[in-house]
């Protein structure tokens, strides 16, 4: 395909389902969409902020002049090496400043990075590299014990597509990263970029199969950025602190660093989220803001109780990721921040906050409402029709910064879109109708994390929600384990605060509570703590292969 644009030589486009041109139009003309490449956001920060400290981790800090100029040597050393616009590349650091220097520099260069995970391995590498067709990847040399430059020997053994890996450490048989940015050379020419193609590739967060790979354009991006700087009321005053992996939608965009970009403020970034070091970083560079998971928000709220050191200078946390209960919000408002606000979003694109300022029964209750006027949300039954305000459903989205595809994936998407392109989320939600609510989305499960226990159909949310109101349960999730009678049978994994309650005990909670008599766990298992994923989300298909080993 040639289109004119610096940016599309490659292969790029090929498997990249685009925005039908009306809706791309509507965006134009609405100003979501304002043709900036993503890169613009350091350029322009640059400009407007050269000395202010653009990025800091534990071993120093760049300001924005700085890491422009750093972003333009590692630009010229990927094209030095012959990786051309367009071209894929695995990014795999772990949250620090030479994260967002390989960022920028890929993006510079008008390469593709697909963000991976420090905890995804093999499995996932090679799939986002067989899937992506990537050149190269970029990756630590060893951390926590972890050799990265092993696994890239295993995926570079039998893919000669992947022609490169490039470490940032110790290279051992690879191409180190700072001498190749140190080699200097000339930063490649600016040329025009075609800001409806893919800017980068996320993984999805699903915890069936292997993640999907999710093209967002510069476009998109860039909308998704600036919106959600403005949904979070960010100012050039404000300290982001990146301590969920940084490759990850929620902290690179949700605002996250480029959030943070938009209004030229200061990222942080924490490799090691415990509460210890994250607060010390905290207290250090006087954080406002951070974005969490539940597990690790709940964590930081408890850790205020014994942590020497608080994080007295955050004025908003936000949380997301999974479903969070009203007595979970609450926990973590009434500890660890004034400030709290309910982020329900995906990779996928659609974005919804509670906001600032918003009564606290929103930011208890509910996961927020959209960033964009022209977010478009469908609540339908089982059979597609859509359900009555408030009722519960299926959620289905479609927006400016809502993907129409997922990358070189046709079975999938199939299955993902609606004939009117429409993203099928598989989370079951309610929007609320009427009342102080009004407008605002509770997530209130997946539409498949159910148990089907004799002919009854269980919603493992429902009953871990009842589980959690106890007090001397800290985490819960209910998951399937195979039965000969039942078919499935109900088990509750759960972290007790102290003493772990009996299965009789528990089931008499879930009488006085009035829990549903056919939604009991037939098993309970206490456990130290919930297995996560690698972006800290409880792991519940780990859990059941645990079990069942
Ligand atoms: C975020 O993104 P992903 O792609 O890792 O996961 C998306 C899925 C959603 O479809 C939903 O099932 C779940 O995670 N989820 C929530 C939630 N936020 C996400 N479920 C219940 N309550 C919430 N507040 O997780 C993500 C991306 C950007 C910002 C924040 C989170």
């Amino acid at each position: 395909m040639s289109t004119g644009f610096q940016h599309v030589q490659s292969d790029l486009v090929e498997g990249f389902v685009p925005f039908p041109e009306d809706r791309a139009e509507e965006y134009r003309r609405a100003g979501y969409w304002t043709g900036r490449p993503l890169e613009s956001l350091l350029i322009d920060a640059a400009e407007r902020r050269p000395h202010h400290p653009a990025v800091v981790d534990v071993d120093g800090s760049l300001t924005y002049a700085e890491l422009a100029a750093r972003a333009d040597r590692a630009a010229a050393a990927i094209a030095g090496l012959g990786i051309r616009p367009g071209d894929r590349v695995l990014l795999q650091l772990p949250n620090s400043v030479r994260f967002a220097v390989a960022f920028f520099g890929l993006i510079r260069a008008g390469a593709v990075p697909v963000m991976c995970l420090p905890g995804h391995r093999t499995a996932e590498l090679g799939h986002f590299a067989d899937v992506s067709g990537a050149v190269a990847m970029v990756i630590p040399d060893a951390v926590g014990g972890f050799d990265y430059r092993e696994m890239a020997a295993q995926l570079v053994a039998d893919r000669p597509a992947l022609r490169h890996v490039v470490v940032d450490g110790d290279p051992g048989p690879f191409q180190s990263w700072s001498t190749l940015i140190d080699g200097g050379g000339q930063p490649p020419q600016r040329g025009p970029v075609d800001t409806s193609a893919p800017a980068l590739l996320l993984v999805s967060g699903g915890t069936t199969g292997l993640p999907k790979l999710i093209p967002r354009t510069h476009d998109d991006y860039v909308y998704t950025a600036v919106s959600s700087a403005e949904a979070c009321h960010f100012t050039s005053d404000d300290v982001y602190l990146v301590a969920l992996p940084a490759g990850h939608n929620f902290p690179l965009a949700c605002p996250g660093m480029l959030g943070a970009m938009t209004v030229a403020a200061t990222t942080v970034f924490t490799a090691d989220p415990s509460p210890e070091a994250a607060f010390a970083l905290i207290d250090k560079h006087k954080v406002t803001v951070t974005g969490l998971v539940n597990a690790l928000g709940k964590l930081w709220a408890q850790a205020c109780d014994w942590e020497p050191v608080l994080p007295t200078s955050l004025r908003l946390v936000q949380v997301g990721g999974s479903r969070m209960s009203p007595e979970e919000a609450r926990f973590i408002l009434d500890r660890l921040s004034p400030g709290l606000s309910q982020i329900f979003g995906m990779a996928e694109g659609m974005l919804n906050f509670t906001r600032p300022g918003d009564p606290v029964d929103v930011v208890v209750h509910t996961q927020g409402r959209p960033v964009s006027p022209h977010d478009e949300m469908r609540v339908v039954d089982e059979s597609g029709a859509e359900v009555a305000p408030g009722e519960e459903g299926e959620l289905l989205v479609r927006g400016p910064y809502t993907l129409n595809g997922y990358y070189r994936a046709d079975e999938a998407n199939a299955r993902s879109f609606s004939p009117d392109g429409f993203y099928r989320t598989g989370d079951r939600v309610r929007i609320f109708a009427e009342g102080p609510l009004a407008g605002n989305v509770e997530v209130t499960g997946r539409i498949k994390d159910v148990i089907h226990r004799g002919g009854e159909t269980v919603s493992a949310t429902d009953l871990e929600d009842h589980l959690l109101t106890h007090p001397g349960i800290y985490s819960a999730a209910a998951v399937a384990l195979p039965d000969d009678y039942l078919g499935e049978k109900i088990c509750a994994a759960v972290v007790f605060r102290g003493k772990p309650l009996t299965l009789a005990e528990l089931n008499a909670f879930l009488d006085e509570r009035g829990a549903s008599t056919h939604a009991r766990p037939d098993v309970l298992v206490p456990m130290p703590s919930l297995p996560l994923t690698a972006v800290g989300k409880v792991d519940k298909k780990k859990i059941v292969t645990q079990l069942s080993e």
